[in-house]
């Protein structure tokens, strides 16, 4: 084996977006492609000489292929150690979860997450520091200026591969290459949050069923340690939990419509008493009661006011946070407990900063992310246990902690509304448009509906004061409801346009509308100011939430 220089090909497109870069399998499998991003990270990084980098993926095709890529070119860049998922598997917050309890330098996580994968999906790297959060944006735009100068990157001639399905350590070209139990830190990280003999009473009475989804994605394994294992529950408790490369042909994202096999079983006769799902890497979850979606900014509201009935959390939080499309029901529940709020751009690498001051215990997001300060990344089973350990506790179904809740708080109803596979030139023109009128809109009248105030949101981080611009439009209007409006940053081909919605009620005799009809006269007057349907052809959203 021997450390050589190998000439890159640079590439225009390698800028990581919301979440890391994510492309087509197909463009990950272009020579070089992986190659120019990883050294590219690694010079941003100051070099490995002497560092421990985590690496592991959500076991999607071209995981471990990339997987040994890495591992040769960390080994040829003087890492002192690799610590890798066995078989090359690490869910996110797991990833996040293994860096810190190492204290390693860093990681790089193989995922696309939500995204589809197998040979025509897609696949994706990230970068996740020292704290095990997701690079910060200043981080991720100078990578992003390196892959597109880099000449050389590092590399091993003649090299084995790593056998990566036994534990234990190797040794390659002088860096220990450590093949770790992708669960074990994970597993026990939960068991001292939560409190593990409330849940086991609970999940092992036979009138209380649970059904976990892992969507043939990375939490298979993760679920089975901890609530099969460890807590008690039945296998059958247990749906999809076989990981897949190409997780059976589905879209591995836990929402209304892509699990809806699981959405139909709460809502069908078993009378199954809590539901949850997790995405293609682990961090979203979903959570559903007997018959009852729970919406995520509700659930983020939930959680926050009842954490300190849980062990991890008894303390008190420091502060929440949430992103800007995210439903304000969790405002409200910072205001009642006197503690800091924060509204973030969309994204989980801008709640680190706020984890690492100490001025956020909780944070979460619309797209099915919730999370705490045990680690940066968000967590879905994390949320799922949270879940169960409140409804043991309160002794309580979900559905009637939520609306408890409501009745404390009012209901902010929310719906998201997805435009996928839109053409690029079409959604920028709409945003164009969009920026165009936001001087003109208030004032403006649109049904009952009357502007209050419209902008393009920015963001100054309270802790490094670095500035993000064009994070969103709002719209709000002068009963405080409000349209949120932004291109993904996650896609891999054309655009999609997410429309958010939100509005708060406060009478108990409006509780139980169907979101879909409460918010409709905001969907008018969306569609009055956005003309989506000039813009882009669709008179319809493919996706809501
Ligand atoms: C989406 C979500 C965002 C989330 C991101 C990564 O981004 O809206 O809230 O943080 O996915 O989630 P975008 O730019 O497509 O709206 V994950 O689970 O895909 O890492
Ligand atoms: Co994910």
């Amino acid at each position: 084996t021997q450390v050589v220089d190998v000439t890159t090909t640079q590439f225009a497109d390698q800028k990581p977006g919301t979440s890391g870069l994510r492309k087509q399998v197909s463009v990950f499998q272009q020579a070089h492609y992986l190659e120019n991003f990883v050294q590219s990270t690694f010079n941003v990084i100051g070099g490995g000489q002497g560092k421990t980098l985590v690496l592991g993926g959500d076991g999607r095709f071209y995981n471990r292929a990339a997987a040994q890529t890495i591992i040769h070119m960390a080994a040829a860049n003087g890492f002192a150690r690799v610590i890798v998922g066995q078989g090359g598997i690490l869910s996110t917050p797991a990833a996040s979860a293994v860096i810190r309890a190492r204290g390693a330098d860093g990681g790089l996580i193989l995922s696309a997450s939500h995204n589809p994968g197998g040979p025509n999906g897609d696949f994706g790297i990230k970068f996740n520091g020292a704290n095990g959060g997701p690079a910060v944006e200043s981080m991720t735009n100078a990578i992003f200026e390196e892959t597109k100068v880099l000449q050389r990157y590092c590399t091993l001639q003649d090299a084995a591969e790593t056998d990566l399905d036994t534990l234990g350590e190797t040794s390659l070209a002088g860096t220990v290459i450590e093949v770790l139990d992708p669960v074990a830190i994970y597993a026990d990280l939960m068991e001292g949050l939560f409190d593990f003999e409330a849940i086991k009473e609970l999940l092992t009475n036979p009138r209380f069923q649970l059904r976990f989804d892992a969507m043939h994605a990375v939490t298979g394994p993760y679920a089975r340690e901890i609530l099969v294992n460890r807590l008690g529950a039945p296998e059958t408790s247990l749906m999809n939990a076989e990981p897949k490369e190409d997780f059976g042909g589905e879209h591995p994202d836990p929402n209304l419509v892509h699990a809806k096999d699981l959405v139909d079983l709460l809502n069908g006769d078993e009378m199954i008493a809590f539901g949850a799902a997790s995405d293609g890497d682990g961090d979203r979850n979903m959570v559903l009661g007997t018959g009852f979606y729970i919406n995520p900014c509700d659930s983020l509201a939930v959680l926050t006011a009842n954490a300190h009935l849980v062990p991890g959390y008894s303390g008190g939080l420091a502060g929440v946070a949430r992103s800007l499309p995210t439903s304000r029901a969790v405002d409200r529940v910072a205001a009642y407990l006197g503690i800091e709020f924060f509204e973030t751009p969309t994204g989980w690498k801008f709640f680190g900063n706020l984890m690492d001051a100490g001025r956020i215990t909780l944070c979460g997001e619309e797209s099915f992310g919730t999370g705490s300060s045990h680690i940066r990344e968000k967590d879905g089973l994390w949320a799922v246990l949270f879940w169960l350990n409140l409804i043991a506790v309160r002794a309580q179904p979900a559905r009637s902690i939520v609306r408890d809740h409501w009745e404390r708080f009012g209901r902010d109803f929310f719906s998201r509304h997805d435009y996928e596979g839109i053409d690029s030139d079409q959604a920028n023109a709409l945003m164009q448009a969009l920026t165009s009128r936001l001087e003109s809109l208030p004032g403006q009248t649109f049904g009952d509906l009357v502007v209050a105030r419209a902008d393009n949101f920015s963001y100054r981080d309270p802790v490094d004061d670095s500035e993000s611009y064009n994070q969103g439009i709002r719209i709000v209007f002068e009963n405080d409801a409000r349209i949120v409006v932004r291109l993904s940053g996650t896609g891999t081909s054309g655009a999609t346009l997410r429309v958010y919605y939100d509005q708060h009620e406060r009478d108990p005799a409006y509780f139980s509308v169907y979101a879909q009809r409460y918010l409709e006269p905001l969907f008018a007057a969306s569609e009055a100011i956005l003309n989506i349907q000039h813009f882009t052809g669709r008179d319809a959203p493919d996706v809501i939430t």
